[in-house]
């Protein structure tokens, strides 16, 4: 009996289908430890995607499990829908409301996640400005003069009839509180809505969206997504909108600026990017997740003569850190610390061999890498008090800002010790690129602000003139659905060939960069004649990294600068703009996406979006959006066709803004002719 099972899972095992690597990523690196990772019998998520395949019912957002009546399951019918949309679910639920539902619980999940990532910066930020901990300082006091305005709090007093600078330390404990309590204050609204410009904001009001504390919108969605609640779909959406805004124009923006304010603005620098950045006789650090508080805590523990001194007696060169995913680009965008890649390269990091210690928080990480760390050497450590793994190879130190330090170099000294334990079996690969990153509103005013103007004003003549088409932000996540990176690059490549620049951030970032298009030499390879004029005279690269996730509230905020400098419009949906997410799959993208459609954005998904089994909802959102914020949602697999779309959106915008003209002169222009037949 016995050898009877075991000769069935031995078949089991060979008739178990794999991915294959180059239908999997474009990335060569990714490539090759993907084949190693088949070779060695470990299993990645390319080869799952293969053997297990998305509900093709779920997949069109029609499915509500928000009682134990169901599920009750709505697919679009083969032959799509005649007149009155019949389906309904046990209680009645119509397929639109149930897509509603679906749908909004996606944003509260993703602003619950960047909102609670944000609050628990503040309450560090309020333990600095408390002066309970010695390991944080505040690092850039103007950024925290700058935004203490934006709270209400005064930088000046008055001292015998004159106006003096105010304390430092009493304004970062007021505004610290202040932003701690717009998780829950009980009345008024976000102080950073006034942010948006002034036509914006009224929009908001006038639609009664106006988040009222960040939290209480998240809440309000669960309840009314609850069985029997609210059963209109455009009322479902106007809350979404609500805790979307509460996210992108609170949460988010928030957890930004107080990240800015204790870790330093991010000014441009040089670094690199992919699995080559590892380093054979170094030990490496890989810090994985979204929180900077503990991964600035273990830059400066790598950094410390101390530690090196450490890992060069244990036999290693030196400390080698790399990030993956968004804490990775926190730790770039200010330390310059490269990432070894993006979202789906989580697992083959590990399977290098090379990895001495894996540091997660939270946020975008695969249980999955427990099993993988199994197989080497690699020491799998969680910090995140509300985000711990089961599985019993996984080390858990629980992070805290009154020993910040203590548990940071807790962390590298445990990669040192494991430094001696690697295997035969290490294979990095050998493909990295060089990367420019590090921007944010400041840094672009700085290379793109007028000279005597201040501002944007460059940035905008720039766009009137025609040398900029327009600007998109490309943003996202990396999808096993879709072939690894592949969807980012075209579309980026596509954009900027037409002279639109990019604003990048989250793992669209770290592909550009894997890709060399962040760097100022890429703009003479791929850019339009106009674009690389203006990389070239500024020495920018056309696509500009912002940073995480989180950090798409600096595109908010240079978009809002955009408008401010004039000449474009007097509202964020007057911009010659248009965003897209176009290998997306976390809930947080979704929140992203709707409050950059509430902020006046078109905004293109790709892969799928799970409304597609509810087409009214859909038209809600991919038509009747626009006429209430100027932004709408739209889907689009294809890149090239999603490029397409932003262009006509971009160029539909000029043509209104009465600058189209300009742009044909533009291609008119001599120099332009020479460098084109060249
Ligand atoms: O917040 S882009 S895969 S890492 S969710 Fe995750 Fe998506 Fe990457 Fe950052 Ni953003």
């Amino acid at each position: 009996m016995a050898e009877t099972i075991e000769k069935k899972e031995v078949k089991t095992e060979r008739a178990k289908k794999v991915a294959d690597p180059v239908a999997a990523t474009i990335d060569a690196a990714s490539q090759q430890m993907i084949r190693r990772a088949q070779e060695l019998g470990v299993e990645t998520i390319f080869d799952r995607a293969v053997t297990m395949k998305p509900c093709n019912i779920g997949i069109q957002g029609t499915c509500c499990k928000n009682c134990a009546m169901g599920p009750c399951r709505l697919p679009l019918p083969k032959s799509g829908i005649e007149g009155e949309d019949e389906r309904k679910g046990l209680c009645g639920a119509t397929a639109n409301t149930i897509a509603a539902r679906n749908f909004a619980r996606m944003v509260a999940a993703g602003a619950a996640a960047h909102s609670d990532h944000g609050r628990v910066v503040a309450e560090v930020f309020l333990s600095v400005a408390r002066k309970e901990t010695q390991d944080y300082k505040i690092k850039d006091p103007n950024k925290l003069l700058a935004i203490a305005a934006h709270f209400g709090v005064d930088i000046k007093v008055e001292v015998d009839d004159e106006e003096v600078d105010r304390d430092l330390d009493e304004i970062a404990l007021e505004v610290a509180e202040k932003a701690l309590d717009e998780w829950g204050k009980a009345e008024g609204e976000l102080y950073y809505l006034k942010r948006a410009p002034q036509p914006l904001y009224e929009k908001w009001k006038q639609y009664g969206v106006l988040p009222r504390n960040i939290d209480r919108e998240i809440v309000e969605i669960m309840h009314r997504t609850h069985m029997g609640v609210d059963q209109d779909y455009k009322n479902i959406l106007k809350q979404c909108t609500r805790a979307a805004l509460a996210d992108g124009w609170g949460g988010s923006m928030i957890a930004t600026d107080l990240q800015d304010v204790m870790f330093g603005k991010p000014y441009p620098l040089q670094s690199e990017a992919n699995l080559g950045v590892l380093k054979e006789d170094h030990v490496n650090i890989i810090i994985h997740g979204h929180e900077p508080v503990l991964s600035e805590m273990i830059v400066a523990a790598a950094q410390s003569k101390e530690m090196v001194e450490y890992a060069k007696l244990k036999g290693a060169k030196g400390i080698q850190l790399a990030g993956i995913c968004c804490t990775g680009n926190e730790i770039l965008q200010r330390h310059g610390v490269p990432p070894a890649g993006t979202f789906l390269q989580q697992e083959l990091s590990i399977i290098t061999g090379a990895c001495d210690a894996m540091v997660v928080d939270v946020q975008c990480i695969f249980q999955n890498l427990a099993n993988v760390a199994k197989c080497f050497h690699t020491k799998l450590i969680t910090t995140h008090p509300i985000a711990r793994m089961e599985q019993d190879n996984v080390v858990h130190i629980e992070f805290d800002e009154h020993h910040a330090m203590e548990d940071a170099n807790r962390i590298v000294k445990m990669a040192i010790d494991n430094f001696e334990n690697r295997g035969a079996e290490v294979m990095i690969p050998s493909q990295k690129a060089a990367q420019i990153a590090g921007f944010g509103v400041e840094s672009v005013e700085y290379h793109l602000g007028g000279t005597f103007r201040g501002s944007y004003y460059t940035l905008n003549d720039n766009i009137i003139n025609g040398r900029i088409r327009g600007v998109a932000g490309v943003v996202g996540c990396n999808n096993a659905r879709t072939r690894h990176n592949e969807a980012h690059i075209v579309l980026v490549k596509e954009l900027i060939k037409n002279d639109v620049i990019v604003l990048t951030t989250g793992c669209n970032g770290i592909a550009c960069a894997m890709e060399g298009l962040l760097t100022p030499g890429a703009a003479g390879v791929y850019c339009g004649p106009g674009l690389t004029e203006v990389c070239e005279t500024v020495g920018i690269p056309p696509v500009l990294h912002l940073g995480s996730c989180v950090d798409n509230s600096r595109i908010l905020l240079a978009a809002t600068e955009v408008v401010k400098a004039g000449g474009l419009g007097n509202d964020i949906c007057d911009l010659p703009a248009a965003g897209a997410a176009p290998e997306w799959m976390s809930e947080k993208a979704i929140s992203i996406g709707q409050y950059f459609v509430a902020s006046g954005v078109y905004t293109l998904f790709g892969v799928n979006l799970p409304v597609t089994g509810a087409p009214v909802f859909q038209k809600h959102l991919f038509e009747e959006l626009e006429k209430l914020y100027g932004g709408k949602w739209d889907l689009e697999a294809d890149p090239i066709n999603m490029a397409r779309k932003m262009i006509a959106h971009i160029d539909k915008k000029r043509k209104e803004l009465g600058i189209d003209k300009a742009r044909e002169r533009v291609l008119m222009d001599m120099a332009d002719r020479q460098r084109l037949e060249a």
